[in-house]
């Protein structure tokens, strides 16, 4: 198989919306509650815990499993990193939602698993911090998506890495404007009740 198949089919599985597919067989429309968003967060805010652990494993896979296995499959950095953007992509901008989709965060995680355990570790711990100090959940994620290049930086020393954890943070950033605006104007939900 060469990149091109492969990126195609990275994109297609990445786009498969989890949150959404579950929301439907509990008969609901995720898309229609809570913030709106297929995600985890989402998913649990409005389904439960159960049902919101079963998407953040879904949607981690998606990233991780493509990821991880072009490791074996190229022995390459730059096609490894291409793998890992294009599965945040497909998760973001997915072919079965007319191009919208998640926020990336779950699947970032599973790409950075994949990418790095030490700096996934790193980035784990740092996202609970954030999130159990301020109890939002966006907060977490984007400060976790903007330190995450520089810790892979620094724990990798590999600059295709380096650059693919970058472009994962800005499309992160983007996807999480609404969520950038409320939490300026202070009327983020916040997840945890303080
Ligand atoms: O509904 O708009 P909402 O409040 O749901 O949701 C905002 C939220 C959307 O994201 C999710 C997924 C939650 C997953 C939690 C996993 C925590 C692990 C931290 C990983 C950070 C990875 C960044 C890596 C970049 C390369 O934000």
């Amino acid at each position: 198989m060469d990149l091109a198949i492969y990126l195609l089919l990275t994109y297609i599985i990445a786009s498969i919306p989890f949150g959404l597919l579950i929301s439907k067989l509990f008969g609901r429309d995720i898309r229609k509650e809570g913030s709106g968003n297929i995600g985890a967060t989402n998913v649990t805010r409005v389904l439960g815990k159960k049902a919101g652990f079963l998407v953040l494993i879904l949607d981690a896979s998606k990233g991780f499993i493509p990821t991880y296995y072009a490791y074996y499959y190229f022995q390459d950095y730059l096609y490894i990193s291409l793998v890992a953007i294009i599965a945040v992509i497909g998760h973001c901008f997915s072919i079965f939602m007319k191009f919208k989709g998640g926020k990336g965060v779950a699947t970032a995680l599973g790409v950075l698993i994949a990418l790095s355990g030490k700096t996934a570790f790193i980035i784990i711990l740092f996202w609970l911090g954030v999130f159990l100090i301020s109890g939002y959940v966006s907060l977490a994620s984007i400060l976790s998506a903007s330190l995450s290049w520089v810790v892979i930086f620094y724990v990798e020393n590999n600059i295709y890495y380096t650059i693919a954890a970058f472009i994962i943070s800005l499309i992160i950033f983007y996807k999480h404007k609404d969520n950038i605006n409320r939490l300026l104007s202070d009327t983020e939900h916040r997840f945890l009740h303080k």
